[in-house]
């Protein structure tokens, strides 16, 4: 299945008109005030727009320079800044640059922040980063708030930049031949399954040079020190032409970037977020050790407490495509999992397993182990444990979980490494029960989950790492 992507053309906004600058009417936006170089265009360089009709808006202000000067927003929002902090909101209420400092928080929790102003959050261009909750007991603080997109300079780009409520409000702005897309203006993708961007539908006139870049979530961001040559969850083809195909294997955001080089050397930037999302309950494993060590990922059933490698544990001996493992969930539509690296075996099947193991990474530094539950039943709850099976030295794994699409838990992310996960055994190997996860589940769609953070017994800090097969 492929997702391809259309992106809106936005022209409006509070601050000034602005125009596609088509002003031969050729179809194609020309370049900004050079000479139109298509085959057929009679004029040299771009005139007054003559044919208002067919260009959508028409561009009042393009003639007159006096005018453009005069590009400002005549009603931005207020900063709203306020004298103290306001916890565990994701918003920097007090404007001194920190998002909820100061704020006790649950280790491993995920939230949505904003690294800007509170009253420009979710306006214009601006869209939620997230952070993460680090420390242990007592000690807990939310770090740095990172991705999303902040407040930043307007530029001329059919985005509000600088969230103020206007789109190109900047005397620069009178000739807009940019149509960056914006938060909604694409929809999400999944998992495995190619989504593919357009740039001519952002940028229309004669282009030198495109080049894109992409910047995936946390296990990316591991990987990128981790690895080398560096390795991502994701692919991307045609990062140098006009169309973008991001192949993502993990679910969360994907800051995507392109730069565009005009004929004439003019340079055009989009900087947006592309949300990758997939069903129900995801949790993915990735660490910073290969080479040898083979480190696996399980996802324990509900309402059960039997023994880790049973029945009642998804890994990858019982719930990859040519496992057997049965908990009572419906099959879903085999084209959640036929992109996946079994996907033919599931293609053969016809279906998707609930639970199912995308890949047993064995020593794949940069191939991240994905469990997916697409339809748990609201309030159930699932642990999720990781697993030294071969290999030697210390290993930190990581383990994302992401519940309903979004992000919600991130352990063991520097500086919270995991630390005695060394002993590597089929038989005793450390064990790492890392989180409880209870589901919330509305309308058989999974919106969000309870996560606790599994202690050693009778502790209320630390990581719980033992040889024991217990629960
Ligand atoms: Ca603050
Ligand atoms: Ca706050
Ligand atoms: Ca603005
Ligand atoms: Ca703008």
């Amino acid at each position: 299945m492929f997702a391809v992507v259309v992106a809106t053309m936005f022209w409006m906004g509070c601050g000034p008109s602005t125009t596609k600058a088509d002003d031969d009417d050729d179809g194609v936006i020309d370049a900004p005030g050079g000479p139109d170089a298509l085959a057929g265009d009679a004029s040299a360089l771009d005139g007054p727009d003559v044919d208002a009709a067919t260009d959508a808006p028409t561009d009042a202000h393009e003639d007159d320079a006096a005018i453009c000067a005069d590009l400002t927003c005549t009603t931005p929002v207020n900063d709203n800044c306020g004298a103290v902090e306001v916890c565990n909101n994701g918003t920097d209420d007090n404007c001194n640059e920190l998002v909820d400092e100061g704020c006790l928080c649950q280790q491993g929790a995920v939230q949505q922040c904003f690294r800007g102003r509170p009253g420009r959050r979710n306006i214009g261009s601006c869209v939620d980063g997230m952070q993460t909750c680090t420390g242990s007991g007592e000690f807990t603080e939310w770090g740095p708030c990172v991705g999303g997109i902040a407040p930043g300079a307007e530029a001329c780009d059919s985005q509000d930049n600088n969230c103020n409520g206007c789109v190109d409000d900047d005397p620069s702005c009178c000739v807009v031949e940019l149509a960056c897309p914006g938060p909604g203006d694409l929809p999400d993708g999944a998992p495995f399954q190619n989504y593919i961007i357009d740039g001519t539908r952002f940028f229309g006139g004669m282009v030198q040079s495109w080049a894109w870049d992409v910047t995936g979530g946390p296990c990316d961001q591991l990987f990128a020190t981790t690895t080398s040559p560096v390795t991502q969850s994701f692919t991307l083809t045609g990062a140098a032409t006009s169309m973008l195909t991001l192949r993502p294997t993990l679910s969360g955001d994907y800051t995507v970037h392109v730069r565009i080089v005009a004929v004439g050397g003019m340079v055009y930037e989009c900087t947006f977020i592309v949300h990758i999302a997939g069903p129900g309950l995801r949790v993915e494993l990735c660490s910073d050790r290969s080479a040898d060590t083979d480190i696996d990922l399980h996802v324990h059933r509900a309402a059960n407490t039997n023994n880790w490698f049973t029945g009642a544990d998804c890994y990858f001996s019982n719930c990859a495509a040519s496992g057997t493992i049965s908990w009572g969930y419906a099959n879903s539509p085999v084209a959640e999992c036929s992109g996946g690296p079994q996907g033919t075996v599931w293609q053969a099947l016809g279906y998707c397993r609930n639970p199912r193991l995308d890949i047993d990474s064995i020593h794949d530094n940069g191939v991240p182990e994905n469990i997916n539950l697409d339809n748990p039943s609201d309030g159930q709850s699932f642990r999720a444990m990781v697993h030294y099976w071969g290999g030697s030295g210390v290993a930190h794994p990581m383990v994302n979980v992401y519940c309903g699409g979004f992000l919600r838990g991130s352990y063991g992310a520097a500086p919270d490494v995991v630390p005695n996960f060394d002993t590597p055994s089929s038989s005793n190997g450390d064990i790492w029960r890392v989180v409880d996860v209870t589901v919330q589940v509305a309308a058989g769609v999974t919106t969000g989950c309870a996560l606790a953070p599994l202690h050693p017994p009778n502790m209320t800090t630390g990581y719980w790492v033992n040889n024991v097969r217990t629960y």
